[in-house]
């Protein structure tokens, strides 16, 4: 069964269509004549590798554990470090189980005064059961989610320690959802997707700055498998087509041809349709999507070999340097 393809969004997303981008339309060397050069850090994958070992070193950061408790302190300690301007966002939410979840949204700004900003995005925390796991004695057993969460961390904390090097001319917003990885097992029939991403619902709802908004937003999801593949997942192709082409041209223009693929993928319930569909955001999904899966996802997904040895430097090097890409030629 494709897990992917169930869908509340088209009405709620209508004004995200076409919204305000501007200067990407036309083709991408057309495009590229209109920037101007400038110099773009390069991405450290090593860097960005060891905080991926960093997370996975507290074990699953399954929420209600001492795990998640002291990564989150982990994580915001390191962007602290980078970034004057950090804030931790508790929120308080209901699990599909009736469960109360301690949420924490984790946000660093940079230039948090300028309105030309953009959202880098992704989910820290890990999903409680593996529920897709081949073996069915491991089904209930937490992820390591070293690719389902703490690869996209690992690469916007390598993201966020550049951006104290030398500070990008836009403002950007680093948000690290917390609880998006909590919906209904497989076995059990309670979905539908409202259950997903309860962080990002609440942030979208309650963003850590009155009147936020920002002209585009990327997420990242599972950005550290081997050769991973990403596909033009499709609520993104509808609701940020604009978001979507800048990011993909930005890679293949830089080499990365082999993992951006200019294929459509399918539609997924993730954090960006929330911040879509309540701060009216175009959020483009970069995740790793495999048509010859049965979940449509990157192979490990929800099992218990979503673990380090599924990480890749190289491809935290790809999705990371395309990003860095992106945010410094933004002016
Ligand atoms: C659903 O399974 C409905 N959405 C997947 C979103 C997700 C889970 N991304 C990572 N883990
Ligand atoms: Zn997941």
């Amino acid at each position: 069964m494709k897990r992917f393809l169930i869908l509340i969004v088209p009405v709620i997303l209508a004004s995200c269509n076409n919204s305000s981008q501007k200067g990407t339309a036309g083709a991408t060397d057309s495009s590229q004549l209109n920037k101007p050069k400038v110099e773009i850090p390069s991405f450290n994958k090593d860097s960005a590798y060891a905080y991926v070992v960093a997370q996975l070193a507290f074990g699953p950061r399954v929420p209600g554990t001492p795990a998640h408790e002291k990564c989150a302190e982990y994580i915001s300690g390191r962007l602290k470090s980078w970034c004057k301007d950090v804030i931790v966002q508790k929120c308080r939410m209901a699990a599909f189980n009736g469960k109360m979840l301690e949420g924490k949204n984790i946000i660093a700004s940079w230039k948090p005064e300028l309105k030309n900003r953009i959202i880098l995005c992704s989910h820290w925390e890990s999903r409680p059961w593996a529920d897709h796991d081949p073996d069915p004695k491991n089904r209930r057993k937490p992820v390591d989610a070293a690719n389902d969460g703490a690869s996209g961390v690992g690469i916007l904390m390598e993201a966020a320690r550049q951006f104290s090097l030398k500070e990008p001319a836009i403002g950007i917003d680093i948000v690290l959802f917390d609880l998006e990885d909590y919906g209904p097992p497989q076995d059990e029939s309670a979905g539908t997707d409202k259950w997903w991403g309860l962080g990002s619902q609440y942030w979208a709802q309650n963003p850590h700055k009155q009147e936020y908004s920002a002209r585009y937003g990327i997420l990242l999801d599972m950005v550290g498998a081997p050769g991973a593949t990403f596909l033009l997942e499709g609520i993104s192709q509808q609701y940020a087509a604009d978001v979507q082409k800048k990011v993909w041209d930005a890679a293949n223009r830089i080499g990365y041809s082999s993992y951006f693929l200019y294929e459509k993928g399918g539609m997924v319930t993730d954090d960006h349709i929330f911040i879509m569909k309540y701060l009216n955001i175009p959020v483009v999904d970069l995740i790793h999507l495999d048509k010859t899966t049965d979940s449509g996802f990157y192979p490990y997904w929800h099992t218990t070999h979503d673990n380090l040895a599924s990480i890749d430097a190289s491809t935290l090097k790809a999705v990371g340097q395309t990003m860095l890409t992106v945010v410094y030629e933004e002016q």
